[in-house]
């Protein structure tokens, strides 16, 4: 049931209308101040929520990614907190419950490394940050959940990291094993293969990586292999390019193992093979530098020893001293070490065949292996198959004949038991552990008497220990703190030594988006009936820089949390994020030298005409070029300065209007303005409608209410109708947010063409102008309750998203009501299918007989049932 809500019951936003009232009595068409204008509404919404609270509306998780706390919001973060603000207030506008929350990727090396250089804590850096951030969101305007906020470095949420390591080691699913690491001699830490790039840089310090042998832990994520890349086709909101990146890490081929004997010697060496036809032509086997064979090999023969040690040799192959037989033509094959043979993909042993493949051509040429130059292949025909061939075309032969060919071979090598069909993953077990500080503490403890023993539940979490300093860099700092190290097992309560490396900051950006949903949760991660309730998340905007490494752990993690009872989300096959938007780079003005392109500070350019040269040296010319945002270019915007000059409203609209979501975004300030204009044309629209009705007497202003059937005021009608359509669509489609803006644009020169002319009813011209308002308000939240206010509205622009009457689209979410005050039905309504009470009274009050039937009455009491509105007034 509910409480009584009469216009007058209703909030009104004092502050803001009282300055506005100040501004347009005193000089009605003065460009309005966005700045004053901003800080207004933001400060009167610091203590009134600005939406309508919907406990009962349908879910819609909107999520940007949680960004690390730098202490600066670059325009990168600008961009998508833009967005994800202007879509969740948009549904909440439509009577979604929206859960919009935000948080902090808290651990990594920057606050390690400001810890070590300038002598402070991580922690206490890194919660500055976190603080100065925090203020950029408001001066930004973005409406967070700020009662979900969480830190991944707060031990109430590192604790939940813990225990979600410790449940997939009682699975099996976290592992110690000795590894040949990437390691990166710069930030002095292991990096996983996935942070090393194509030219085999860190992908943070950008050091070439070194290896390293080390014991590490290890999560399986090679056990979830399968699902990770059959999901993926379940995810038709994902952009192709993120699938396609995803499904070629995952790189899974569908092959063969073939052992091949070794002569004189029981052992077999095992190959794998894309193309096991190719047997009949295979000249030579080679091995990886780590096989068994090769290792050893190298035990008995100090030359090969050597020439594994040698860093200048490793290029170059080396023969063993042993043979294999060829399976089916019973050859004698030499066996090599060559470094083209990868250690970590199938068996680490290639079967060569020269003739079919470039890399084992160039092998054989090397090493000069004699193979012959006529396939066997060519000529091995059965009697079925040159039937076969007979009945086809050409250009399926080959194929065909190939495929006889691997059928007869494969079956020939299966009855041997020498064959066996495997499935090959490029994917490999995700290496977490850390030798740093300012990570998640990996929850084991290591016993002489044990090995490694998991810390009970019952004692997570595993905090890190205060560290003012941080003073030595090369080992994992927490190997220095003896009594940090100290503890007993948990097994045998002998004495003990805890982990000491942390795990790996992106396990922690695995499941937060969990934890949003039940951030205070003390007993669990996440509880079922929330996780279950309020995943997955609807909408995740992000850099596509994330599309392979933070998106391939999270869906990993989120199948596990299924798989131990966290949630249930088998519905959405448990893929944790159902659409996913990836958004563009901004990109800034750059200078550049003309002869050899350095690139130059803006201060050391002059502009001489339209062209631009260096001051230094007027005779050297300037470039000008737009590329991506960075400090060393010079060519970066501080966000916060911007805002600071033009308002938020202007910069999100800016932001907005510039690019499609997913396109680039070429910062140009003079481009600002013409953004200031349109809403400046919007405010003067406003106050025009104002000064009119001002003139108008009682008997004008009863009568302006119903539209008067004219050409151009059912024009005007028609295009406003149209335009709630289209908004709507560009919202819900997302990359062409932009289009809501040019939209707008245009509708706001009918309405200042249809206030010049004197053509249109004013009621009609005060209905568009409320219908732009309202439309525009997800984007540009101050300006338009200002305008919204003026327009004589007590309730919040976001109480409700207009409803086109362009029936057509429509049609399905309309439902007639009928209203009955005080006992007798008065009117009927037209409206979507709300939830919330509070909303269909609103939207019944904000109606032309609503308003004639209850403006001057307190409504007392009001029922909603079974599709009957009443309403008992005084
Ligand atoms: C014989 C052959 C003949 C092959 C031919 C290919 C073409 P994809 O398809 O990319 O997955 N290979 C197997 N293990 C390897 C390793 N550890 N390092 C480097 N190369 C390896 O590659 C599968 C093919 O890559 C396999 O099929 C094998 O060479 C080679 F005309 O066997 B093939
Ligand atoms: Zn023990």
């Amino acid at each position: 049931m509910l409480k009584s809500v009469g216009t007058n019951g209703r909030k009104v936003p004092k502050i803001a209308s009282l300055c506005n009232f100040l501004k347009f009595n005193k000089n009605i068409h003065s460009n309005p101040d966005f700045l004053a204008i901003a800080e207004n509404w933001k400060s009167y919404w610091k203590s009134h929520y600005p939406f309508v609270k919907n406990d009962k509306g349908k879910k819609k998780y909107i999520l940007s990614m949680f960004p690390y706390p730098s202490g600066l919001l670059h325009i990168g973060h600008v961009r998508v907190y833009t967005i994800s603000d202007i879509l969740s207030r948009y549904y909440r506008m439509k009577g979604y419950k929206v859960i919009h929350p935000m948080g902090w990727d808290a651990f990594g090396l920057p606050a390690e490394n400001a810890a070590i250089e300038n002598g402070i804590s991580a922690s206490s850096w890194t919660y500055e940050n976190i603080k100065k951030m925090k203020e950029q969101t408001y001066h930004m305007n973005i409406y967070f959940d700020w009662d979900r906020e969480i830190s991944t470095c707060n031990p109430d949420y590192y604790k939940w990291s813990q225990y979600l390591f410790l449940q997939m080691f009682h699975k099996g699913l976290a592992y110690q094993a000795e590894a040949t690491v990437n390691w990166d001699p710069v930030d002095c830490t292991v990096l996983a293969n996935e942070q090393v790039d194509s030219h085999g840089r860190s992908w943070r310090s950008g050091a070439i990586v070194e290896k390293k042998n080390l014991r590490q832990w290890f999560l399986k994520i090679s056990d979830y292999s399968d699902q990770l890349l059959d999901d993926l086709e379940t995810l038709p909101k994902w952009p192709d390019k993120v699938k396609k990146m995803q499904r070629n890490w995952i790189g899974r081929t569908t092959g063969f193992e073939i052992s091949f004997p070794l002569l004189n010697d029981e052992e077999t060496l095992t190959v794998f093979t894309t193309k096991p036809e190719t047997i009949i032509d295979v000249s030579f086997i080679a091995l990886s530098k780590n096989h068994k064979l090769v290792l050893l090999e190298s035990q008995k023969d100090p030359s090969l020893a050597e020439h594994l040690r040698n860093e200048s040799l490793l290029d170059k192959g080396y023969q063993l001293p042993c043979f294999a037989k060829n399976p089916v033509t019973g050859k004698a094959l030499p066996i090599f070490y060559d470094p083209y043979v990868l250690d970590c993909y199938g068996t680490g042993a290639v079967m060569g065949a020269p003739i079919h493949d470039r890399r084992d051509f160039e092998f054989a040429k090397r090493n000069n292996i004699i193979f012959s130059k006529e396939s066997c292949i060519g000529s091995y025909f059965t009697n079925e198959g040159k039937e076969l061939l007979n009945h086809h075309d050409s250009s399926n032969l080959m194929d065909i004949k190939q495929k006889m060919l691997q059928q007869k071979i494969v079956s020939y090598l299966e009855e041997k038991k020498l064959a066996k069909r495997v499935k090959n993953y490029r994917l490999k077990d995700w290496l977490i552990s850390r030798q740093r500080f300012w990570g998640t503490p990996i929850p084991m403890v290591h016993c002489e008497t044990c090995g490694a023993v998991p810390v009970p539940e019952s004692e997570l979490p595993v905090k890190l220990p205060d560290l003012d300093k941080i003073y030595e860099k090369g080992t994992s700092p927490l190997s220095n703190l003896e009594t940090w190290m100290k503890t007993t097992c948990p097994k045998c309560h002998g004495p003990a030594t805890r982990e000491t490396d942390t795990m790996d900051t992106f396990v922690d950006s695995s499941w937060y988006y969990f934890r949003f949903l039940d951030s205070k949760n003390s007993e669990l991660p996440v509880g079922l009936a929330s996780a279950s309730s309020l995943m997955p998340v609807d909408i995740y905007i992000g850099g596509v820089e994330h599309s392979i490494l933070h998106l391939l752990y999270s869906r990993f993690f989120s199948k596990f949390m299924k798989d131990i009872g966290l949630w249930n989300g088998d519905k959405y096959l448990n893929e944790p994020f159902t659409q996913l938007i990836t958004q563009g780079m901004v990109h800034g003005l750059t200078y550049t030298t003309m002869s050899d392109e350095r690139i130059l500070n803006p201060k050391e350019v002059q502009k001489i005409g339209d062209e631009y040269f260096l001051i230094s040296n007027p005779k050297e010319k300037v470039q000008l070029s737009y590329q991506k945002m960075s400090k060393s270019k010079h060519n970066g915007v501080d966000p916060i300065r911007t805002i600071q000059k033009y308002g938020s409203d202007i910069i999100r609209a800016y932001i907005i209007f510039s690019a499609p979501v997913e396109g680039v975004l070429l910062w140009n300030e003079n481009a600002i303005m013409g953004t200031k204009r349109w809403l400046t044309k919007i405010w003067n629209c406003v106050h025009q409608l104002l000064e009119r009705e001002k003139k108008m007497s009682d008997a004008m202003r009863q009568t302006k209410l119903t539209i008067v059937d004219d050409h151009n005021s059912r024009k005007l009608e028609s295009q406003y109708n149209e335009f709630i359509s289209q908004c709507s669509a560009h919202y819900e489609n997302v990359f062409s947010l932009n289009l809501v803006i040019s939209d707008a644009m245009k509708l706001t020169n009918n309405i200042a063409d249809a206030l010049k002319n004197n053509k249109v009813n004013i009621g009609t011209i005060k209905a568009s102008l409320e219908v732009l308002v309202k439309c525009i308000a997800p984007i540009i939240p101050c300006f338009s309750s200002e305008c919204w206010l003026l327009l004589g509205h007590n309730s919040s622009v976001y109480s409700n998203w207009p409803i086109s009457k362009n029936k057509k689209e429509n049609m399905e979410e309309l439902v007639t009501i009928p209203v009955q005050i005080n006992g007798k039905v008065r009117f009927k309504i037209e409206m979507p299918k709300l939830n919330d009470e509070n909303e269909i009274l609103n939207f019944v009050l904000e109606t032309n007989d609503g308003k004639r039937w209850l403006s001057n009455k307190k409504v007392l009491k009001s029922f909603v049932k079974q599709k009957i509105i009443s309403l008992v007034t005084d």
